[in-house]
């Protein structure tokens, strides 16, 4: 078929078509839009790492900016048309460094990173040569796959099998990071890198004794504040900067954006030797070699436009006050389930998150992750220190910011206690109606099938949504 077979109105319906909403345009993804949204506002979101981000962040994201290519960076793209993508860059740069404190002259930031992972992987490509060696805390441990993780078996994340990585732990017994151990194992294994970051760890980093035993090996130490990025911006817990000479961060997590990633970079003097001679950082052109043309194409700049919102907010009295919650309300959590008899790994938190760890119960995260689910509570399973295999994990991961940003205050977080209690407790009576050595799908199915079971998740289920109904949704009002 040719161009000039195309009819009038099929000309005609293609414009119609471009200016149709979702909902009109696609059914199909808008009903299952619609059937999330529901989903959110009518359950309790306790992943640690999730957050519901706000309107205009949301209306940033979804606007022309998807539209854009501009591979390059500000002034130099490959690209016309590129004068507003490149005052929107500049000014997300910005608004980064300032919503951390960073005098210009000492840090710079590329803002283009996916996500988290990516913006890791170019910190590694950037100052760590192939098969150079890196420590990162151990992912049962409460560290993220992207910090070297591999198992005995298989060398699972990229960030193992193009690095040479050795993992650090926390100690058994209390949960903290063993930072003797850490020092003792960088002084044998020299790594060019120490990654201070966690995934799953609800305690404060020592960022100053990381940096010591970093200097002692002539490694960098970065940061990866992901979890707490939005704490670390409000002040309320001790900030990566202090210490580290990169610090990466995904925008969606605390800090409420949409999802992407940042990496920071000290500029300047790196260290000055004993006779007085100056050795300075040469992070900013190999991080950002590293992002583009190394690693990524075009920045996303619909999300680049999201995350400057989320600074701007990130800035604010409110956001403070807000990210003083979230530690009011995670502590308040802790209580209440150690009211309840629960164990809380490090017996606390100094942060957003707390791990559960089910042990003591009798019962494991796998199988309780289960019963809140069908709850409409949203949390995951996850390892506990000592846990013998990753297959069956012990913890069940906790997060306060997702409900704080709709509003709950600690009462509010003493009835989610109540309701996590009640699920954990139906998770021992499915067990006990089961054979010990019962596996995961036969539990799923007994929980599934067996009508007093059900009759206890709905009766859960209905409070939960008419619980969690009750408090605001950020975001657009329909989608
Ligand atoms: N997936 C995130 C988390 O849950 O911690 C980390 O990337």
């Amino acid at each position: 078929m040719s161009l000039t077979n195309v009819t009038k109105d099929a000309w005609d319906s293609h414009n119609k078509m471009m200016l149709e909403p979702l909902a009109v345009n696609d059914a199909e993804v808008f009903s299952i839009i619609k059937k999330e949204k529901h989903r959110q506002t009518y359950g309790l979101e306790l992943i640690a790492s999730e957050n519901f981000t706000s309107r205009a962040v949301l209306e940033a994201l979804g606007s022309c900016m998807n539209n854009k290519y501009s591979e390059g960076y500000p002034g130099q793209r490959y690209y016309g048309g590129t004068e507003h993508v490149d005052e929107l860059e500049r000014l997300c740069q910005k608004r980064a460094l300032e919503a951390y404190g960073l005098d210009f002259d000492k840090w710079g930031v590329n803002v283009q990173p996916y996500s988290g992972s990516p913006a890791n992987f170019a910190v590694y490509t950037a100052i760590v040569e192939p098969h150079g060696r890196i420590m990162g805390l151990d992912l049962p441990d409460g560290g993220h796959l992207t910090h070297g993780f591999m198992t005995e078996k298989k060398k699972i994340s990229a960030t193992s099998i193009f690095f040479e990585s050795m993992p650090y732990k926390v100690n058994p017994e209390t949960g903290y990071i063993d930072y003797d151990r850490l020092q003792e194992n960088a002084r044998l294994f020299h790594p060019k890198l120490i990654i201070a970051g966690t995934s799953c760890y609800s305690r404060n980093i020592d960022y100053a004794r990381m940096r010591l035993i970093a200097n002692e090996n002539g490694a960098y130490l970065m940061g990866d504040m992901a979890h707490i990025s939005g704490l670390v911006a409000a002040g309320v817990v001790p900030s990566p900067f202090d210490y580290c000479d990169i610090v990466s961060t995904t925008t969606h997590k605390t800090l409420r954006g949409c999802r992407a990633g940042l990496i920071f970079f000290r500029k300047g003097v790196r260290s000055i030797d004993a006779k007085g001679k100056e050795t300075l950082y040469n992070l900013e052109s190999l991080i950002n070699q590293a992002v583009f043309p190394g690693l990524q194409g075009g920045p996303h700049n619909h999300a680049i436009a999201g995350v400057a919102v989320a600074l701007k907010q990130a800035m604010t009295p409110e956001f403070k006050a807000y990210q003083m919650q979230v530690l009011v309300n995670c502590k308040g959590l802790a209580t209440a389930l150690i009211e309840h008899g629960y164990k809380i790994v490090t017996g606390g938190s100094d942060n957003h998150l707390i791990l559960l760890d089910l042990r003591s119960k009798g019962t494991d995260g796998g199988r309780a992750e289960k019963v809140l689910e069908a709850c409409a509570i949203a949390c995951n399973k996850n390892t506990c220190p000592g846990d013998k295999s990753a297959l069956r994990p012990s913890g069940l991961r906790f997060g306060s910011p997702a409900l704080t940003s709709r509003g709950l205050m600690e009462n509010d977080f003493r009835k989610v206690a109540d309701f996590l209690h009640r699920g954990i407790e139906l998770t021992l009576e499915v067990q006990r109606s089961l054979d010990p050595k019962a596996t995961l799908k036969e539990f799923i199915q007994a929980l599934s099938k067996e009508e007093k079971f059900q009759e206890r998740v709905t009766e859960i289920r209905t409070e939960v949504e008419a619980f969690a109904g009750h408090f605001a949704m950020p975001g657009l009002p329909e989608l």
